[in-house]
């Protein structure tokens, strides 16, 4: 799937750390741990968030690939430390001679890979599924989405979300707000979320947000939502039509898809537009130099007022924002009990609790700014490829005067 870029990530929820190596980041790209620990405490944040995130302040170390504070264009490898492990070393030990200390998890959570996993890796021990599927993993994809978007500051693209909707609230006049063509309307949205504990950019839509997170905290319940994703900046021609797997919105729903918890990917507008006639739905074409839209530059003076396809056309970007949406169900993990059965013993019981969120959304969609930054910075690597930034930055500005004179 992935071309330039190649990244896995490894670790137990409750392990020691969290691991993770991404090859195909070109070399001289200035890139600081800091700059990593800015989006890991972004994601942590979030009304409704369980007691695990008192006890951890993630903080990336880079291992390898960086030196004097720029990446050499070798593989890049990073570690999570869990502070959570103190409690959990021998229930999570790697020693054959700590078998046996943890307590054997036989029952099943709905809606959690819990029992599909058991089967299906022949587990007797529940835990043993449930500590990689956990969300925790999306720490290890959040550290390296920001060493992409790291790469793709260096080109003016900014990725940006926010929560639009959380329990069946939707925030009242945000949504289709980033289909116009205006930067600036998207910033502002950005820095209102950015300044919200459940990153909602309207504050009457906040305060009913975090009252009903309160309300399904109180009444052991949880929930979920849909947040939005807008990448500006991006110019026209990443993607392809040429083959599915290169569709620049295939590529960016199969990444927010492979995000926990997540049931359904919009772009643009989506679903919306399979209700609306075709004239309706389509962006018109305007040509201007110098006219009041800064997208222009990005293809040629050729621009749209309107963005009902999400900045992607037969899966090219097109030079307008590009707006993707997610829907995140509620977190399985439920104080309110839910009916399983015991894999042992075969009986019906009710689901216990374990600690969880209530709400993770606001979480989910930091975590899916990086993983659509990790698909725009390949498939911008894959356009203007190069070995260092020096030669992706003269290949770059060679492709905008191209279409500049197109
Ligand atoms: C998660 C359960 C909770 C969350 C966790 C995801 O952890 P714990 O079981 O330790 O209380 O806090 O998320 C994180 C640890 C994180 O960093 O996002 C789950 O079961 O998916």
């Amino acid at each position: 799937m992935f071309e330039k870029l190649k990244y896995l990530t490894s670790g137990e929820s409750h392990g020691k750390a969290l691991l993770c190596v991404m090859d195909g980041i070109p070399s001289n790209l200035s890139l600081a741990e800091k700059d990593i620990d800015m989006e890991l405490s972004r994601r942590q944040k979030g009304h409704g968030r369980g007691g695990r995130m008192k006890i951890e302040s993630d903080h990336a170390q880079i291992l390898s690939g960086v030196r004097w504070g720029k990446t050499l264009g070798s593989p890049i490898g990073i570690m999570i430390e869990n502070r959570d492990w103190k409690n959990w070393e021998t229930i999570m030990s790697c020693h054959g001679r700590d078998k046996g200390k943890g307590v054997q998890v036989t029952r099943p959570r709905p809606g959690h890979a819990d029992l599909a996993g058991a089967m299906k890796f022949s587990h007797r021990d529940i835990r043993n599924v449930l500590e990689r599927s956990s969300a925790r993993e999306t720490a290890a994809r959040t550290a390296l989405g920001a060493i992409a978007k790291k790469l793709l500051s260096e080109f003016d693209i900014k990725v940006m979300s926010y929560v639009t909707e959380v329990g069946g609230i939707e925030a009242q006049g945000i949504r289709y707000k980033a289909q116009g063509s205006e930067i600036k309307i998207i910033s502002e949205l950005f820095g209102r979320a950015e300044a919200s504990p459940v990153r909602c950019p309207d504050k009457k839509s906040e305060e009913r947000i975090i009252s009903i997170i309160d309300k399904a905290i109180k009444e052991g319940d949880s929930l979920g939502g849909v947040f939005e994703v807008v990448i500006t900046g991006v110019p026209v021609g990443l993607g392809s039509y040429s083959q599915w797997g290169s569709r620049l919105n295939a590529r960016l729903s199969y990444a927010l898809m492979g995000i926990q918890a997540i049931k359904g990917v919009e772009v643009g507008f989506g679903f919306e537009s399979a209700r609306m006639p075709g004239s309706e739905v389509m962006d018109e074409i305007f040509y201007g130099k110098r006219s009041a839209f800064s997208v222009q530059r990005l293809a040629g003076g050729f621009y749209r007022k309107t963005n009902k396809s999400g900045g992607i056309e037969g899966g090219i970007s097109t030079g307008m924002p590009i707006v993707v949406r997610a829907a995140m169900k509620p977190i399985p993990t439920l104080r309110k009990p839910l009916s399983s059965v015991d894999i042992e013993t075969k009986r019906r019981f009710d689901a216990a609790y374990e600690r969880s969120d209530v709400c993770a959304v606001p979480a989910a969609s930091v975590v899916g700014e990086a993983v659509a930054a990790l698909v725009i910075a390949d498939s911008f690597l894959c356009k203007f490829g190069g070995d260092s930034m020096e030669e992706i930055k003269r290949n770059y500005k060679g492709y905008l005067r191209q279409i500049n004179n197109f």
